[in-house]
């Protein structure tokens, strides 16, 4: 059996500059990319997912209240879906793509190319332990992790290698994720209240 790193959502919307900025997002963008870097050893597969939406209905509002609706972002055919620059991407050996006609903040509601679901896919890969980073740590690294953990893998979110969007959601998702038996692993990057 083998690990796997999950990348959640490093897309330009989510950091600095973009449409649903996350503070510190670069960041994690590129200390994802050092870290694998350093540690090219440690995961047998990297993975990654993208929000990607074409009409995700009551996802995006106008005016968005940033809790289940949001201004738009990641829309199919933007710059704003793309990687951010920062992160390697040479590693990733899939892509799974979610929330074309509906909010999805899991991973794991994402397919690649060939509609292949991201658990199937690490299953096939023998993959039975995670690791999870990316943006954002109370909304979609915390479904990926709750998801994870769900559909058994051993999961551990590296938390310095995310940026959360607000202290009181951030709260939430730190205590939901160890309910559920998620390892958490240092601290998040969030803007100051
Ligand atoms: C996300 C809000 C809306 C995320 C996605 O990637 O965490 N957050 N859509």
């Amino acid at each position: 059996m083998s690990n796997a790193l999950i990348i959640v959502d490093v897309q330009n919307d989510f950091c600095e500059g973009g449409s649903l900025a996350v503070a510190g997002g670069a960041g994690v963008a590129a200390g994802i990319s050092r870290l694998l870097a350093a540690e090219p050893g440690r995961w047998a597969q990297v993975v990654a997912t993208k929000d990607y939406h074409i009409d995700p209905g009551a996802h995006f509002g106008d005016p968005p209240n940033f809790v289940d609706s949001w201004p738009r972002h990641c829309v199919v055919g933007t710059a704003g879906s793309e990687f951010h620059p920062e992160l390697a991407t040479d590693r990733i050996e899939a892509i799974f793509h979610k929330g074309e006609h509906a909010a999805a903040y899991s991973g794991f509601e994402g397919h690649a190319d060939g509609g292949e679901r991201m658990a199937d896919w690490l299953r096939r890969h023998d993959v039975d332990r995670v690791e999870v980073v990316g943006i954002a740590t109370d909304h979609c690294v915390r479904a990926t992790a709750l998801d994870a953990a769900r559909e058994g893998f051993d999961t551990t979110v590296l938390l310095d290698l995310t940026a959360a969007v607000a202290p009181q959601t951030l709260d939430v998702a730190l205590r939901a994720m160890q309910g559920a038996g998620v390892t958490l692993v240092g601290d998040p990057v969030i803007k100051a209240a």
